[in-house]
């Protein structure tokens, strides 16, 4: 017998539900995500948090003519098995399959991509106003986690919504985490309102009463928690300071109630915010026990929530061991993450250093300010945010430490290919971001060792200093008990060679190491190069080497415009030199969802594909080795 989940061939299936069936389709979409994500690994705890609301959502409003906006949009799975891709849901972040993120390719219902934090409102602000300029009637609802707004995008957002636009219905989704709990005055004034008794039996209330007597009661009774709340906290809520209508807070769980809401705030015509309360991991007793580890994850048992056990150590972990050591010797280290204390392992760091650990929440750019600021004052302040949230801060980043020369540290973690979450999180353009910016050295460690080396170097560096690292594990490299300083701008030479010169960045040694040998086979001396910084580069080694060799390979993880490929080029432009130079990395395009190594097979980031693309050098540099032979001898 097919599950009401099956029937579902788009949202119109949803509006044929009662409300009993509706609950079943809740209960069904639940275990379907609890046994699904079980394989693929995903978004597991938000998603189940958002099964009664993405449902009201659909029943109520009329996608693909109205426009959802989910904010980072890791909880739209619910929305994607109620879209026309319930088929297809096993498929979720595997390669070739769905992406875990809303994609306007993916679906005519995802009307806005996204997978960094913060950008809903003001999307969905741009969509409302682009649809009142064109005299149209859809709607706009944006849904954003309560840690969306401790992010600046957000307010930037508000201080806008009330003076351009009079209809878009803005739902914050009220769980009280982020991937950890979620930190600062926003997160402790929505928990006030949440756990103010007044607003609990109101709206238990207004529960009891809609049952009874339907969408009248709702309204009313929204309208008393909104007044009950300006109470609360003296100056009226605060969205309501921005000019927005406030509603709530609800139970996110009561589908009739959210319901019968959603079907009054569509009559509204002013900009509204609905506060709904929901238990993330819901209906998962391992994912409401464990709220951090279920936010996101890999594959694990369905029944039990158990995981595989941690192997070797991650860069992450190696990356927190390491700072918790210059911590320990110097009293002026302080450690910084944006809302992501266990992603990049400063959970580890903080019972060590309690006093020098700071989550500011998800706000990259405040991070970086915050450093700023707590470098004027001597210390020694390590950033520790992904490559590609680091993106978010490139002004701070360049106004306010680099042309300060302040000595922040940048530790970005997932530098590199991201894996399953695909183009929203791959940190592929670091060294070309960061490279143009005067006064600031960037390193990329080829194993664990050099990446707590390269971080007691950043320390002693009397400047900005940035250092990436890719996720997961490295080759396994012992790390010394104490780290040695590399001197700035140094490469390391491997192994020598006088034919061609392989410069095989961090993540690409392994490769590297293979391509020396491919080339070996063909009868060339090579020479095996670290470069270790990609910027400054080392331009003695350069030079050596393109002066000696008929042929340079550069070998990295990130996109070859502005990589460490074209910092070679340059310096060898500089130099007049004219040697060949193949450059392996990403292309000019955004790259897939899919697994690091088949994704780096099928873009030629290989020993294979490097011998692809240098083959007609290699050819030429063969023959004339072999002429040379012929005359020598
Ligand atoms: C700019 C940026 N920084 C960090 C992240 C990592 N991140 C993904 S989801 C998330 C927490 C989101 O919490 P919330 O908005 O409350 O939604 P919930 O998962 O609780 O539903 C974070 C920090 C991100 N996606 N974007």
């Amino acid at each position: 017998m097919s599950t009401i989940l099956e029937t579902i061939q788009s949202p119109a299936d949803v509006k044929k539900l009662s409300i009993a069936e509706l609950t079943v389709l809740a209960q069904e979409i639940r275990e379907r995500l609890i046994q699904s994500v079980a394989k693929t690994g995903g978004h597991i705890g938000p998603n189940l948090g958002v099964v009664e609301l993405t449902i009201a959502m659909h029943y109520v409003f009329d996608t693909p003519v109205d426009s959802f906006v989910f904010d980072v949009s890791h909880q739209a799975y619910v929305h994607k098995l109620l879209t026309g891709r319930e088929r297809e849901f096993h498929t979720i972040r595997q390669p070739g399959g769905l992406n875990g993120f809303m994609l306007r390719t993916e679906s005519e219902h995802d009307s806005y991509g996204a997978g960094h934090a913060g950008t809903a409102l003001s999307a969905a602000l741009g969509m409302a106003v682009g649809r009142d300029l064109a005299g149209g009637k859809e709607h706009v609802v944006a849904l954003a986690g309560d840690a969306a707004f401790t992010n600046g995008i957000s307010f930037e957002a508000l201080n806008n919504i009330a003076a351009q636009t009079k209809r878009l219905i803005i739902v914050l989704n009220d769980n009280e985490w982020s991937i950890d709990k979620n930190v600062g005055a926003i997160a402790e004034y929505f928990h006030k309102i949440a756990t103010n008794p007044m607003y609990n039996t109101l709206h238990e209330k207004a529960a009891e009463l809609i049952e009874k007597f339907g969408g009248k009661a709702a309204r009313h009774m929204a309208r008393k928690a909104e007044e009950a709340a300006k109470g609360l906290v003296g100056r009226g809520v605060i969205f309501e300071e921005f000019g927005l209508t406030y509603f709530g807070p609800i139970d996110g769980h009561n589908l009739p109630l959210l319901i019968e809401t959603f079907q009054f705030l569509k009559t509204q015509t002013k900009p509204v915010v609905l506060h709904a309360i929901t238990q993330k991991g819901r209906g998962f007793q391992p994912a409401i026990d464990g709220q951090k580890k279920f936010h996101g994850l890999g594959p694990y048992n369905p029944e039990t929530g158990e995981t595989k056990p941690a192997g070797q150590k991650t860069y992450s972990s190696i990356f927190a061991e390491a700072l918790s050591g210059l911590a320990d010797r110097n009293d002026k280290v302080v450690a910084i993450t944006a809302a992501m204390p266990n992603g990049t392992a400063l959970d580890e760091f903080r019972p060590k250093h309690p006093d020098r650990y700071f989550d500011v929440g998800i706000a990259e750019e405040h991070a970086v300010l915050f450093a700023a600021g707590l470098a004027t004052k001597g210390y020694k302040p390590f950033c520790a945010i992904y490559s590609t949230f680091l993106q978010r801060a490139y002004d701070q980043i360049v106004h306010d430490v680099c042309l300060q020369n302040l000595p922040v540290v940048f530790c970005m973690d997932r530098g590199g290919l991201s894996g399953d979450d695909g183009p929203t999180h791959h940190g592929l353009f670091d060294i070309a971001y960061l490279r143009s910016v005067p006064n600031i050295i960037h390193m990329v460690p080829s194993n664990e060792d050099m990446l707590a080396d390269m971080m007691y170097t950043a320390m002693l560096h009397d400047g900005p200093a940035a250092v990436r690292y890719p996720r997961g594990t490295g080759p396994g490299a012992a790390v010394k008990p104490y780290p040695v300083a590399i001197p700035v701008g140094t490469a390391e030479v491997l192994r020598d060679g006088h034919d061609v010169a392989v410069f095989a960045l961090g993540a690409m040694m392994g490769e590297g190491e293979r391509l020396v040998d491919l080339l070996e086979q063909q009868g060339l001396s090579v020479a095996l190069i670290d470069p270790r910084f990609a910027k400054p580069i080392d331009r003695q080694i350069v030079e050596k080497y393109a002066r000696r060799c008929g042929l340079v390979i550069t070998l990295e993880d990130h996109v070859l415009a502005g990589g460490f490929g074209s910092a070679v080029l340059e310096t060898l432009n500089d130099l007049e030199l004219e040697t060949p130079v193949v450059r392996v990395g990403w292309p000019d395009q955004f790259i897939e969802h899919g697994k690091p190594e088949a994704l780096r097979a099928k873009y030629g980031l290989t020993a294979e594909g490097a011998m692809l693309k240098a083959a007609p050098a290699v050819h030429t540099l063969v023959d004339s080795v072999a002429k040379r032979t012929v005359a020598a001898g």
